[in-house]
């Protein structure tokens, strides 16, 4: 790491990427959302001031289309979805500080400012390129208006995105064999000027940058091979009438590429939250700029940046690239400050496919909240079922089962053991003091907290108050205070005393991930304020000497209304996919084509021959020449092995690392392509989709 420990004396502020507005939201966007959030929270808990900041996305084809489809203008479609987003949000308790959007003022004055400078800064040259154009439609076809075939990775791509291969931005003309989306006709290429931000004149400052960069790893790994290659210009505009004009280009049709002005609303937003509370309480300068003034250039000098605040950008594993390359070219070329941390999450899964909202194999956000459950609920399962780099499932069995088994049974079932006891017996806090045992103990946890913010680990931070309540359950437990009450009553006191301390850690630790619920619980002592205001030293001061019968914070989520949910997702996926044509299940093998099952049996002993284990991959490359081929490095518990395994036709290898793997690491050895295999990866059918662990089982463990 190279920056200072968080927290620093400076500002820091938190963005999640922007949503298009242009439609549902679903728990595929919350992850993000709820983990920004978390974080922002935690951030301010350890004394970072901190503003959390958002908006929404207004422009670009992905509005365009959805609202033409609609029959609709792309403004009113727009400032609809955003007003939905404005209220979704908080519904999740997502609480921005500000939440603006993208095609209001402040981000148009100062999206036009950041392109100014780069004008005068001569980072922009106009060039003429190929553009698809619809000779039928008669119009220019920008982004989404056109489809076809991603010339990296062969893989289907929109106009500006490899969505479904290798993720890679794609410049406009680069797509190959490209179809009109409006007519479904093949595009012609035509002539066309445009503008491009010349992104080779920050190269050596993105070299440097990424060293410095803090954050995920896949968000700093993955960018290496485009910074360290040539740089390709950046086109900034479009030929469309929705957007942000170039600077003195209003009369023609020319509008900045939607990248453009997006993360500028990152600025745009913190600027209008520091207007509205005053900068006194909260500077966006001391943030974006460098010393609270600007210094473009393509240089990058320590002592400017010293006094500069905290940028952390949530975002999602697509959109790697437009953050640690483009935006920070674009605030480097404008004199501003640079992002210090990027966070990119994993995808989020549905009963352990891809969720596909063209399917409509997902859980909508709006779904879950008239389901019925708690906001907090979500948190906690989204944040803490993996860390967030890695894929996450949802499934509602799941969601049921770690709510029944972590929140009601451990969390729940602990604060409400402890403050009963306390209440029934002593009216509130026994008179004693806590036991030195239990302040170490939630010592520990504080520091976890600490450490995991300074990590950016989302997933400690949101766990580390149910580790607190395992513990506590297990110490009530132990120390039977109901049978002491009589034998012992000065060692009943003190256990409690422990025990209600405890409580009060638990509600400062969770609060971050379940605010909501820590409110509840903060109330139960009657504890005056906001469990939000409390800093970590009050998990260590005396709750209230006394305070009233608790309530249960948690209830069990019931089998039957877990099968109602599975139903209805069950068939709504099998509608969607009569309606396209498809079958849901269509890549399946039908009986006639299953082999006949083995008649040979072998002994256990012969089983036992094999030593297969649970690995988990942790890189991921091709294999030049070899159609199927990757060489994956897969880490065993006790050794990392390199395994060359035919499973390219069906995965995408970008998003392997982290997956858990069965390996047969008795394997002989074998040579493939001039490379070693120590071991081999199982994966059903021909076309090679790899075995995975239904649990948790950490690397290395034993398959029997
Ligand atoms: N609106 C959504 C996405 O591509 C896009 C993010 C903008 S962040 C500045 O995930
Ligand atoms: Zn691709």
């Amino acid at each position: 790491m190279s920056h200072e420990r968080l927290p620093t004396d400076r500002p820091a502020v938190v963005t999640v990427g922007l949503p298009y507005a242009n439609g549902d939201l679903h728990v595929g966007h919350l992850r993000g959302y709820v983990g920004g959030d978390l974080y922002a929270r935690a951030l301010r808990r350890v004394g970072q001031q901190t503003a959390f900041v958002c908006g929404s996305d207004m422009h670009g084809t992905p509005v365009a289309v959805n609202a033409a489809e609609q029959g609709v203008d792309p403004e009113t479609f727009a400032l609809e979805w955003h007003e939905q987003y404005s209220e979704r949000f908080p519904a999740f308790n997502v609480e921005f500080d500000n939440y603006g959007h993208t095609h209001d003022e402040t981000n148009t004055e100062l999206t036009q400012a950041f392109v100014s400078t780069w004008i005068d800064g001569d980072h922009i040259l106009e060039r003429e390129i190929e553009v698809a154009y619809d000779p039928e439609a008669d119009r220019w076809l920008p982004d989404r208006y056109v489809e076809g075939t991603c010339p990296y990775c062969g893989e289907p791509a929109r106009g500006d995105e490899c969505d479904e291969g290798c993720q890679r931005h794609l410049e406009p003309g680069e797509i190959e064999d490209p179809t009109s989306t409006l007519t479904s006709n093949e595009a012609e290429y035509r002539t066309r000027e445009h503008k491009f931000l010349r992104l080779s004149d920050f190269q050596a400052y993105l070299q440097e940058f990424i060293d410095r960069l803090d954050g995920t790893e896949n968000a700093s790994n993955q960018p290496r091979e485009w910074i360290e290659g040539e740089l390709q210009d950046l086109c900034i505009t479009r030929d469309m009438d929705w957007g942000i004009d170039y600077p003195g280009s209003a009369a023609d049709d020319l509008v900045l590429y939607v990248w453009v002005d997006a993360p500028i609303e990152y600025v745009a937003s913190t600027k209008q939250y520091s207007e509205r509370v005053g900068a006194e309480t909260y500077d966006w300068e001391a943030v974006w700029k460098v010393g609270n003034e600007t210094r473009p250039g393509t240089e990058w000098n320590k002592e400017w940046f010293e006094d500069s605040g905290e940028i952390i950008h949530v975002i999602g594993r697509d959109i790697i690239q437009h953050h640690t390359v483009f935006w920070p070219a674009m605030l480097r070329g404008a004199g501003y400050n640079e992002p210090r941390a990027v966070l990119a999450t994993g995808f989020v899964g549905i009963d352990g496919k891809s969720l596909s909202t063209s399917r409509n194999r997902a859980i909508w956000a709006k779904e879950y909240l008239d389901a019925g459950f708690h906001p907090d609920l979500f948190r906690y399962y989204i944040t803490t079922g993996s860390g967030l780099e890695r894929d996450v499932d949802f499934s509602w069995d799941r969601f049921a089962q770690r709510v029944n088994s972590e929140l009601v049974g451990s969390l729940g079932n602990f604060c409400y053991r402890a403050l009963l006891f306390a209440h029934r017996n002593y009216g509130g806090t026994p008179d004693t003091a806590v036991s030195e045992a239990v302040s170490e103990r939630i010592e520990t946890a504080l520091d976890t907290f600490e450490d995991g913010v300074a990590a950016y680990d989302i997933r400690t931070i949101g766990n580390v108050g149910i580790e607190l309540a395992d513990f506590g359950n297990e110490y009530i437990q132990r120390h039977e205070p109901w049978n002491l009450i009589d034998e012992d009553p000065e060692k009943a006191a003190q256990v409690i005393r422990d025990c209600v301390q405890l409580t009060k850690a638990c509600a400062v630790l969770v609060q971050p991930v379940m605010p909501a619920k820590a409110t509840r619980l903060w109330e139960q002592f009657e504890e005056t304020g906001d469990p939000g205001e409390a800093t970590l030293e009050d998990a260590l001061t005396p709750p209230p000497s006394q305070f009233g019968e608790p309530a249960e914070l948690f209830s069990q989520v019931e089998d039957d209304h877990i099968a109602d949910l599975n139903e209805t997702l069950r068939q709504r996926v099998a509608e969607a996919s009569e309606d396209d044509g498809s079958t849901e299940t269509g890549d399946e093998a039908t009986p006639a084509d299953i082999e006949p099952l083995e008649d040979d049996r072998i002994s256990f002993e012969q089983f036992r021959d094999l030593d297969v284990r649970v690995g988990e991959i942790v890189t991921a490359e091709p294999i030049e020449d070899a159609d199927e081929l990757v060489v994956l490095e897969v880490d065993l518990g006790v050794e990392t092995r390199q395994v060359v395994a035919g499973i390219k036709q069906r995965h995408d290898l970008g998003t392997l690392p982290g997956t858990r793997v069965i390996v047969l690491a008795n394997m002989e050895t074998a040579e493939l392509f001039g490379y070693e295999s120590d071991g081999m990866v199982l994966a059903a059918g021909a076309e090679a989709d790899l075995l995975t662990t239904h649990g948790d089982a950490p690397p290395g463990t034993q398959v029997r």
